[in-house]
């Protein structure tokens, strides 16, 4: 059955309740829904439902494309003057001798280690140091620049840029525009974990707050440039936290049009100041996939982090509203490692990559950081069937 008689079904199902039968006829007619009904899905709305909700909005929007992209990441430091108490990372948890500070041509070093594969993009994200400074990261990205002129830079996140912004006196409109010049292509979506300041206060006290997080990124889209967000979920914050973080991004995409994905982010609780906390479901997972796709309405993309989430949950959650699944890594990044994430060494080629979405029925693109196609590998068979296939889920037929 298709994505519409799927939701027209549900539309004549009597025993669905008024509220839940009302919000899934604004999804039907494609109406926004509000924070009262955000929380009611989260409250009230089971699996099945939400599901059929949100891969209504993902198939109107990209019918069976899958996105990935090539990347890779590099970590400058694991050492960070914040303690954020969900953080693998942090100083108070991490002696210092197992930390790392790579220099200027370390990294470079990295970014030329690739020379020769057909990456697109580098992410650079870690722990925030003095030392790390404006002056440093504008020359890091010219570097770049100068040595690879086509490989997109998705670099650090406001809780960065604000620190370093303050310690050099620069407004943030200024400091933006100065990253962009020093060859900075776009933002990545993370410091966001929860906005409201109850749970924010309790998780990630001194980092820069909401407004600020907020304002870094309108300042950034005002360039004209793009950006994306995330949400930390399943720790110590309740739905109404996760409904008010998603409308404060709902209401500056509105005013700016710059974000291009939302990335949830499930809490993992490995090695952290948190570990006391329990993990949340891969039932739960999902259904926060589906309220994120059906509640930010002008967001073009929903992302799952393959790398933290495990590749079987990756897959599921291309059925609940996710029309992405992030990057090839190889193993370049260790901030979930480091908090327990599924895959330990996180790595999948493209053939692997590829093979995994179409085992469920979706169709797999390549694109670039700004979603441009680089290749459409929906006819294209590989020689041989890559040998990690078994160790995820492979529907004997095509069932959807
Ligand atoms: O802000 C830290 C999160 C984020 C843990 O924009 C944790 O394409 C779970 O934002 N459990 C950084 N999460 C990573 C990030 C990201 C990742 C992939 C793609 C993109 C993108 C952005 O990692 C941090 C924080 O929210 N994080 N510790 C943990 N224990
Ligand atoms: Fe530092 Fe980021 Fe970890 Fe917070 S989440 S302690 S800011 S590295």
């Amino acid at each position: 059955m298709d994505a519409e008689k799927k939701l027209t079904f549900l539309l004549e199902n009597k025993r669905l309740g008024n509220e839940l039968q009302t919000i899934a006829s604004k999804v039907y007619h494609g109406e926004r829904i509000s924070e009262e009904d955000g929380v009611l899905l989260y409250e009230r709305g089971d699996l099945g439902y939400l599901g059929v909700l949100a891969n209504f909005i993902r198939e109107k929007r990209h019918g069976d494309i899958t996105y990935f992209n090539r990347n890779f990441h590099i970590e400058p430091t694991n050492l960070c003057v914040y303690d954020c108490k969900f953080c693998s990372y942090s100083r108070l948890i991490k002696q210092r001798e197992d930390g790392w500070e790579a220099t200027m041509d370390e990294m470079l070093d990295q970014i030329k280690s690739y020379d020769n594969e057909p990456v697109t993009e580098v992410h650079i994200v870690g722990g925030v140091l003095p030392q790390y400074d404006m002056p440093f990261y504008m020359e890091l990205f010219t570097a770049i620049k100068r040595h690879r002129p086509n490989l997109h830079v998705k670099a650090l996140t406001p809780v960065e840029y604000h620190y370093i912004f303050k310690k050099a006196k620069v407004d943030y409109a200024t400091g933006m525009a100065m990253m962009k010049d020093a060859g900075l292509d776009s933002m990545p979506g993370g410091g966001a974990e929860i906005f409201h300041p109850e749970v924010r206060e309790q998780i990630a006290k001194d980092k820069c707050n909401a407004e600020q997080w907020l304002q870094i990124h309108e300042a950034w889209h005002k360039l004209g440039m793009h950006s994306n967000a995330t949400m930390l979920y399943g720790h110590i914050e309740g739905y109404w936290h996760r409904i008010d973080h998603m409308e404060r991004l709902r209401e500056l995409q509105d005013k700016t049009g710059g974000f291009q994905a939302f990335i949830p982010l499930k809490f993992r609780n490995m090695d952290n100041q948190m570990s006391h906390i329990s993990e949340s479901t891969v039932i739960e997972d999902l259904r926060n996939y589906a309220i994120s796709r059906i509640y930010l309405d002008n967001f073009p993309h929903i992302k799952a982090y393959w790398a933290m989430i495990s590749r079987e949950t990756a897959q599921l959650a291309l059925g609940f509203g996710v029309d992405d699944i992030d990057g090839t890594l190889d193993d370049t990044t260790k901030i979930y490692s480091m908090a327990g994430a599924e895959e330990q060494h996180p790595a999948m080629s493209t053939q692997e990559l590829v093979e995994l979405i179409k085992h469920v029925g979706r169709h797999p693109i390549e694109r670039d950081t700004l979603y441009n196609i680089i290749t459409d590998y929906n006819e294209i068979v590989f020689q041989e069937e890559s040998t990690k296939q078994s160790t995820y889920y492979q529907l004997p037929v095509v069932n959807k």
